[in-house]
């Protein structure tokens, strides 16, 4: 939360904000700004994890936009050609922004373009936690097996628009109705509840785990509002493993002017 809102005390030290979290302690490689940024970065992970001989297997997550970029294309090719330990996990939520999978791709179906690169596409409900943890961890042990990618198309949906303020709640490209009914009929966190009461867990136990995410987010935003922002003349620090020379110094140049 701090990090999301540049402050001082988030994960990257408030140089990431919103679109650049990372955190090595867990495994978060980066995120890219860049659409479609991100899968090469993942491609070279799992080829870093292939010549290193470790069981590591890399989980690139993108939109359906990203789909339309060249880099996808070439870093499925490449993870397929050399076998590479990585699942490509594409949650399609049927919006590129504001524009329709229909309205942009050649091939809607996004899972049948894994058999141009000779890997297997999944399709999977992305509103289904059971469903999307078989898929994936089968595609994990694909990889470990050294049996190489998989694609993962996971059919979920936006309730939000895409950033805040671009667009008001069902214009122009979508119908309030249509987000309602999704809201309504397949949020994954109501669809989950339901499974784990079936599954015999009680409601006084799902109301105990729900106070606990709710304490959590709420401690997260207090720690979030109390930390400071960065102090300008930290600007170049944590940015490069070796700072050129002089860049402290022309960084108080500038502030002076
Ligand atoms: C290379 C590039 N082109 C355009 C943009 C602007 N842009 C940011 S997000 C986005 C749409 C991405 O679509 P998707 O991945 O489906 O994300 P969603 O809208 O579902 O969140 C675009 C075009 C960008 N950041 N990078
Ligand atoms: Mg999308």
């Amino acid at each position: 939360m701090a990090e999301l809102m540049g402050k001082a005390g988030g994960i990257c030290k408030g140089r990431g904000g919103s679109m650049h979290v990372a955190d090595n302690s867990v495994g978060i490689i980066s995120e890219s700004g860049i659409v479609g940024g991100g899968i090469p970065l993942a491609t070279g992970c799992a080829f870093s994890a292939k010549v290193r001989g470790v069981d590591q297997v890399t989980l690139c997550f993108f939109g359906d936009g990203a789909v339309n970029q060249g880099t996808f294309h070439e870093s499925l090719n490449m993870a397929s050609l050399w076998k590479l330990p990585v699942i490509y996990y594409c949650e399609n939520n049927g919006y590129a922004m504001t524009t329709s999978v229909g309205q942009s791709h050649g091939q809607p179906d996004i899972g049948l373009r894994a058999a141009g690169y000779g890997m297997p596409g999944v399709t999977v409900d992305g509103q289904s936690v059971g469903a999307v943890y078989e898929v994936a961890s089968e595609a994990v042990t694909r990889a470990r097996a050294g049996e190489g990618p998989t694609l993962i198309v996971a059919n979920t949906y936006r309730f939000d628009e895409h950033d805040f303020g671009s667009v008001s709640p069902g214009e122009p490209y979508r119908s309030v109705e249509e987000v309602e009914a999704q809201k309504r009929d397949r949020d994954p966190i109501l669809l989950y509840r339901t499974v784990l009461l079936d599954d015999g867990i009680n409601e006084k136990r799902l109301r105990a785990i729900e106070n606990e995410a709710d304490q959590a987010v709420k401690q997260a935003v207090k720690f979030a509002l109390a930390s400071p922002m960065p102090r300008p003349e930290t600007l170049p620090d944590f940015m490069f493993n070796s700072p050129p020379a002089g860049l402290h110094s022309f960084v108080a140049r500038l502030e002076r002017n």
